[in-house]
């Protein structure tokens, strides 16, 4: 393809709930988009990409404006001099454009992935075709933040579960552990749960988290810290929940280390966190050949990233619930039309691509900066 014009469009969305983890409380997002437009045999279309990063470096080293910057001053660059220099432009070949760029992966992702919209869009070809994936739907789960109560968690989960989601995921944090576990498995019995500490503890809480053991957590996600592989192998031998691994797993080698050195039974897939979706791609199928199951993560994303977690989490190793959940457990107003969650999954999308596009009256109104890159002609 021939990339002709890069968009990088910043929007503010608020939340329709604050959404409190161990480290921040969000009360909005404000998601970066990539529009690409490009050109094939005459042909010429709109790719999107969205990245992942907070506004603030608090869930992993990458920002907002840290990562349009990389995007504006070195990826596209590199990308748009990759082209001119008569390389190949597709999304399997973003990486080795932008390879000299250490780090920056939430970036990066969402350039590859606007190329990888915009190429499939240019194939007439389905995301979920493209991985190979025959399920039409997927099952939908719930990430509940901390509450400032036991009675106002309650209510939150209860909310989700009349709703119909398939599994319920509660952020922890120390004081905000056991007893809001113990208070969802009494008053709603045997459904599906999960935890999630976001690095909140130390290898010397394992007694406290051995306390957790009782109430059969599908897993306990990211306890220590990110770059603590060791002690989270540690840990795992220590408590009977199984431990999955989230922003510790950061590349396909990060994924391969965990395994080989026991620290993790489970692993978080998220697209941007280890580059795009065909890292992620390649995270699966190791997992899958290593027996450790998978689940597909979520970033408080808008309907594009969204859409193509969902096709994402169709492929087999995706054996328990993801973070995809209805627009509406966030957002009154997506920028797409929106994700529906109805008896507990959610629809792969039809069409072209990822299948969606920000609706233009509602992006307009959310835009708050945009930055306009275009290409030279060849
Ligand atoms: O998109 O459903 C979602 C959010 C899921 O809890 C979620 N994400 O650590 O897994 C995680 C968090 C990261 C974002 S917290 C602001
Ligand atoms: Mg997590």
């Amino acid at each position: 393809m021939h990339i002709e014009r890069v968009e990088l469009i910043t929007v503010r969305m608020p939340l329709v709930h604050p959404f409190t983890t161990s480290f921040s409380t969000q009360t909005e997002r404000r998601p970066l988009l990539v529009r690409i437009t490009a050109s094939r045999d005459g042909q010429t279309v709109t790719g999107w990409g969205e990245c992942v990063a907070l506004f603030d470096p608090s869930y992993s080293p990458e920002y907002l404006d840290g990562a349009r910057e990389m995007l504006r001053r070195f990826l596209v660059p590199s990308l748009l001099e990759w082209q001119a220099a008569g390389r190949t432009v597709t999304a399997e070949t973003v990486a080795a454009a932008t390879a000299h760029v250490v780090g920056h992966r939430m970036a990066k992702a969402a350039l590859e992935m606007a190329v990888l919209d915009a190429g499939l869009r240019l194939d007439d070809r389905r995301f979920a075709d493209y991985l190979g994936v025959t399920r039409a739907v997927v099952p939908s789960g719930v990430s509940v933040g901390i509450e400032s109560s036991i009675p106002d968690l309650l209510a939150q989960v209860g909310g989700f579960l009349d709703e119909g989601y398939a599994r319920i995921k509660l952020k922890i944090q120390p004081g905000w552990d056991v007893e809001p576990v113990r208070a969802v498995r009494e008053k709603f019995g045997d459904v599906p749960l999960q935890v999630d500490a976001n690095t909140a503890y130390r290898l010397s809480d394992a007694p406290l988290l051995r306390r957790l053991d009782p109430f059969d957590l599908l897993l306990i996600e990211q306890p220590l810290a990110e770059d603590d592989l060791r002690q989270h192998a540690l840990l795992a031998q220590q408590i009977a929940t199984p431990v999955c691994l989230d922003e510790s797993i950061v590349s396909v080698e990060a994924a391969a280390d965990a395994i080989a050195m026991g620290a993790a039974s489970v692993i978080n897939i998220k697209p941007g966190r280890v580059g795009g979706y065909l890292a992620a791609r390649r995270i699966h199928d190791l997992a899958e050949a290593n027996g450790i199951a998978v689940w597909c993560g979520g970033m408080l994303e808008t309907g594009i990233g969204r859409a193509a977690n969902i096709a994402l989490a169709g492929l087999p190793g995706f054996t328990l619930p993801g973070d995809v959940s209805g627009s509406n457990r966030f957002y009154a107003q997506d920028v797409t039309e929106p994700v529906v969650m109805k008896d507990g999954v959610v629809a792969i999308p039809d069409g072209p691509g990822f299948g969606v596009e920000p609706l233009a009256d509602v992006l307009a109104d959310v835009t708050i900066d945009a930055v306009d890159i275009a290409a030279h002609r060849s």
